[in-house]
């Protein structure tokens, strides 16, 4: 079979050197993601920090990919995984001034958890997968994803489940437990046991911890992102 490879692996990838410190905001469905980023806003002088384009997923020329996504799989994941991927590539190499850059989710996390689990949950045709496979693998070659550090915002399926259920997105009503705990499984084999991806460095949180008490998990990862500046 053919695959589609670098054409001149002398040229440099797109965006090399244009890119500041960057970490990555990961973790289920839940986990609090947007909260965290929210949090650095306050070091708006020296951290460009952006958060997912859920709303662009949401409302995509008058189409809820999101809820498409949900509702018939078999039809929209394929296609709301690939404006997924192209959001975050959006995202991965727009310039900035600032010398760090935080960003809720990646290519990574689609690309080793969400693909990966609407594949083995038979939700994804194999062909379908085998061609966002090879997207993945030509955008990684010929574009430069700087990636310093990733903060995992580690949960209890259970926990994220009743969030997700309390916050009540309508497109996610449907959500099984089932389908929370496969893509812990992901998170945690990318992440903590590092059967897939490069090696980056993680900062685990523990993000089961309710608002009132997680102050001193954001302050413990504040210290180690500011750090990596001075
Ligand atoms: N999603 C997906 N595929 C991706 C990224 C996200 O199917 N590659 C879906 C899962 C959720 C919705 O998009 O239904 C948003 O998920 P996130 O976990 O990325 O964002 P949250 O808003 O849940 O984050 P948090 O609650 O942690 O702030």
């Amino acid at each position: 079979m053919t695959s589609l490879k670098p054409i001149n692996a002398a040229v440099p990838k797109y965006g090399v050197g244009t890119q500041p410190f960057t970490v990555l905001i990961e973790g289920n469905i839940g986990s609090g993601k947007t909260t965290f980023i929210k949090h650095f806003q306050k070091f708006e002088d020296k951290i460009c920090a952006m958060t997912e384009p859920v709303e662009k997923w949401r409302n995509f020329k008058g189409y809820n990919l999101l809820e498409l996504m949900y509702i018939d799989p078999d039809r929209w994941a394929m296609p709301f995984q690939s404006y997924v991927m192209l959001t975050m590539l959006e995202r991965h190499t727009k310039p900035t001034d600032k010398p760090i850059k935080i960003l809720e989710r990646s290519l990574y996390s689609a690309k080793y958890c969400f693909v990966e689990n609407l594949h083995k949950g038979g939700l994804i045709h194999d062909g379908m997968y085998e061609i966002l496979k090879e997207w993945y693998s030509y955008v990684e070659d010929i574009t430069h994803i700087q990636a310093d550090l990733i903060v995992y915002l580690r949960t209890t399926p259970e926990v994220v489940y009743e969030r997700i259920r309390k916050r009540a997105r309508s497109e996610e009503a449907c959500v099984p437990l089932e389908y929370i705990k496969q893509l812990h499984e992901l998170h945690e084999d990318w992440l903590i046991r590092k059967k897939v991806g490069c090696n980056i460095k993680v900062l685990e949180i523990e993000a089961d911890l309710d608002l009132s008490e997680i102050d001193r998990e954001y302050k413990r990862s504040e210290n180690v992102i500011t750090a990596s500046i001075q």
